[in-house]
């Protein structure tokens, strides 16, 4: 039988058929790991091949081929990386300009993170309800930053109910990530999307400062009114983990399409002359925290290439 991974403990993993049935299961003994630079051999949103032992439990034989995932570095093992998701249509990441406040850091390593993968992004701006004119005028800010350079965006309240219908036709149908700092709204929205779900919110003041988060593991839900969601912990960071010095611009789509435009063509666009990239940013067609963030990143491969 075919089934999909929505939930996984590490060792066990709850399965979901076409039919809707679901299967306690585990691996089986010999099941042998495509990729042995991952933690977990699994992840939520993969397809496998089971068969059903004589206690009912599920026995997974097979992994299919990942249409794409999304990794987190491990913090013990440096060399490997964990998968928290996988076959992912459109990823959400939920934003908040106050309570906590998200940072531009942390949008284009999630962008650059989706396009490595070549999941779309929407990014949704929730808590309008809470903002005074000064954070309207900085969600609208962000908001103009991204769709600029192509990204879609979404002004929500989970609380008051602002585009939630327009979310829903947006989810109805796909697999969907649903990311973003711990506070910023994801639990309370699936809520608001299913309220079967009655998942655990919690208030801002009960995180700790390293942003520490309740669930560790990535979940899948299916939607009622169609389509599958995966939440994931309070991711803190992705890591740009097997990211070569030479491809991060490829993740910038803004930054990628003046490349042509540089004298060189090994341009990385750090302090080349004739750079189209740096004179794009003089002339404010490239914002500045997108490029110094692209630069940032590329500081941080320098590092990591040194150990
Ligand atoms: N004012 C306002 N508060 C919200 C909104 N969405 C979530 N919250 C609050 O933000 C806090 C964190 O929400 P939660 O869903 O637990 O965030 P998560 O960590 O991303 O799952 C809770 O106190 C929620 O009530 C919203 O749209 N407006
Ligand atoms: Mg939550
Ligand atoms: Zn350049």
């Amino acid at each position: 039988m075919t089934g999909r991974v929505i939930k996984s403990t590490g060792s066990w993993y709850l399965l979901r058929t076409e039919n809707g049935e679901n299967y306690k299961a585990r691996i089986r003994g010999k099941f042998r790991l495509d990729n042995i630079q991952h933690t977990n051999p699994l992840a939520v949103g993969d397809f496998v091949d089971f068969e059903v032992d004589s206690d009912g439990f599920g026995v997974i034989s097979k992994i299919h081929e990942r249409k794409n995932y999304i990794i987190r570095r491990s913090v013990n093992l440096s060399k490997r990386s964990h998968i928290i998701a996988s076959n992912i249509d459109k990823a959400f990441l939920v934003v908040t300009m106050d309570n906590p406040k998200t940072s531009f850091g942390f949008i284009d390593r999630f962008l650059v993170t989706a396009e490595a993968y070549h999941i779309p992004v929407v990014l949704l701006i929730n808590k309008m309800d809470a903002y005074n004119e000064d954070l309207k005028e900085e969600a609208e800010f962000y908001q103009l930053l991204y769709e600029e350079i192509g990204y879609e965006t979404m002004k929500i309240s989970a609380q008051s109910g602002l585009n939630i219908d327009k979310l829903k036709t947006e989810l109805q149908g796909i697999t969907s990530l649903i990311s973003g700092h711990s506070g910023v709204g994801k639990s309370t929205l699936m809520n608001v999307l299913n309220p079967n779900l009655q998942l655990k919110t919690s208030e801002v003041s009960d995180f700790n400062q390293k942003g520490q988060h309740t669930t560790t593991f990535a979940e899948m839900y299916e939607w009622p009114f169609g389509g599958f969601c995966i939440d994931t912990p309070g991711i803190k960071e992705f890591g740009l983990v097997e990211m070569e010095k030479e491809e991060i611009q490829q993740y910038f789509p803004e930054i990628f399409e003046q490349k042509s435009n540089c004298r060189f063509d090994n341009c990385l666009h750090v302090n080349e002359p004739k750079c189209a990239v740096i004179e794009a940013v003089e002339n404010g067609k490239i914002a500045p925290s997108r490029y110094e963030n692209y630069i940032g990143f590329l500081e941080e491969i320098e590092e990591e290439n040194k150990n």
